[in-house]
């Protein structure tokens, strides 16, 4: 089956994204004041009543976007999305078609407006987070809504025919964020779900709309599926809503995401730092700096991208221990950015030791293992140019070894100089050799 005109203009959208690999996720709204996670209300099952507490007293004092874009940046990320609008409904910027918005609480500012104009300062690609579910707007289904915090509450029972002024609410936004703002690189929906995908949120009509406004923003996938995946984007035909990259959300798909034949389709994995996505002090199960770089690794193994999120408190501040493992990936990046940027899955198949990455004729070795003896490079005997450590750009030596002479099919290399057994990485979270 041929590629559809979709599947095409597709290629030349994700140009950018596939090539920048890493971005910020920011997820922040009036949820970071309770600090028990953004699905609180529908967690604890809160009232809009109840929740309103907290738009009354939302104040981010600290909220300086320029610092966490200085952040973003100095941790080799490329792009972020903040959350305009999470499930809540509330709007982080000046919407005319609500008052449910950041510039009537104590903040009176478009905070959105406020974080596009300092990424872009950074020279970073800006997107935004559009909630489709909205737990605030009075014609968004309510009882017996699988994801409603009124689910089982028959006080909310409400008229299914008045669900339309809900879509012209949702599309109005749309477009006032695509006509406001300036050029948005990048449009995140969440997300799709039972009966509620595609044409339930008049999808055909948005994408229109949107490709109009502008055409060349890139779109995720959850007009038509949710976290787990789905939808005709895994097809050669994928539909105008179909998105232009999946979005597996806290899990790293085992083989990366392809089509009925193999070929690979965009993808980025969204991840929380610790445990979840808005503010919550508790959670300190925060994932180690070398954790984060691996992970990365092995998305760009995979061909696909990582979003990472940081959840800024109820004054606007990332938190410290957030800020302190991007400045220690930041670091890992600055000497080894080359074999992420651009980069994509290898020729060759996953090595006992490791990860590889490639782009064009340039092979990167991520090392993750002590070796026992020289490391090997299964099935590139006779292949190697050279072999620079990418960090300091310091020669290693590809040979066999006499001990390895039963294996002459293979190359070697080694990290010691001269020659020894066992040496330790040069770097322990990742130690990567460009192969040439
Ligand atoms: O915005 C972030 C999440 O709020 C949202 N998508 C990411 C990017 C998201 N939507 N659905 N899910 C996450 C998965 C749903 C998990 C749930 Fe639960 C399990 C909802 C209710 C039970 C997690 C655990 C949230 C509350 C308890």
């Amino acid at each position: 089956m041929a590629h559809n005109q979709e599947w095409l203009d597709r290629q030349e959208r994700t140009r950018w994204f596939l090539q920048d690999r890493f971005g910020m996720f920011i997820h922040w709204g009036l949820y970071a004041i309770p600090a028990r996670g953004e699905w609180v209300r529908n967690v604890e099952r809160t009232t809009v009543e109840d929740y309103q507490a907290y738009f009354d007293e939302f104040d981010p004092v600290d909220y300086d976007p320029r610092a966490w874009a200085r952040a973003a940046k100095q941790a080799g990320m490329k792009y972020a999305v903040l959350t305009a609008k999470h499930h809540d409904g509330f709007c982080l910027f000046d919407s005319k078609l609500t008052d449910y918005k950041s510039t009537k609480t104590k903040a009176g500012r478009d905070l959105v407006a406020e974080f596009l104009e300092a990424f872009r300062a950074e020279g970073l690609k800006v997107g935004l987070y559009y909630s489709l579910i909205d737990w605030h707007h009075e014609d968004y289904p309510a009882y017996g809504d699988a994801h409603h915090p009124m689910r089982d509450n028959e006080a909310y029972k409400r008229d299914p025919s008045t669900f339309d002024r809900y879509l012209d609410y949702m599309h109005g936004q749309v477009r006032e964020l695509l006509t406001n703002y300036g050029k948005l690189d990048l449009m995140w929906f969440d997300f799709s779900y039972d009966e509620m995908q595609g044409e339930k949120w008049r999808a055909s009509e948005l994408i229109r709309m949107m490709r109009t406004l502008q055409p060349h923003i890139v779109i995720d996938n959850r007009l038509e599926a949710g976290g787990e995946g789905g939808g005709s984007i895994y097809t050669k035909e994928p539909l105008a809503y179909a998105g232009d990259f999946a979005s597996p959300e806290q899990i790293i798909p085992p083989t990366g995401v392809t089509d009925a034949d193999g070929q690979p389709i965009p993808w980025e994995a969204c991840v929380t730092l610790n445990n979840n996505w808005g503010y919550v002090a508790s959670d300190t199960n925060y994932k180690t700096p070398t954790l984060v770089i691996r992970k990365l690794i092995e998305c760009v193994s995979k061909n696909g991208n990582l979003l990472l999120n940081v959840g800024p408190d109820a004054r606007g501040r990332i938190p410290r221990q957030s800020l302190d493992i991007l400045a220690e990936v930041g670091d890992w990046m600055a000497l080894n950015g080359d074999s992420i940027y651009g980069c994509g899955q290898a020729e060759l198949p996953k090595p006992d030791w490791g990860r590889y990455t490639q782009k064009g004729n340039k092979l990167y070795a991520h090392v993750f293992e002590e070796s026992v003896g020289a490391i090997n490079l299964a099935g590139l005997a006779g292949r190697i140019k050279r072999a620079r450590l990418l960090a300091d750009g310091s020669e290693l030596p590809v040979s066999r070894p006499w001990n390895a002479a039963l294996f002459e099919a293979d190359a070697f290399f080694n990290f010691a100089r001269p020659e020894h057994y066992t040496y330790p990485l040069p770097d322990a979270r990742g130690t990567v050799v460009e192969l040439e």
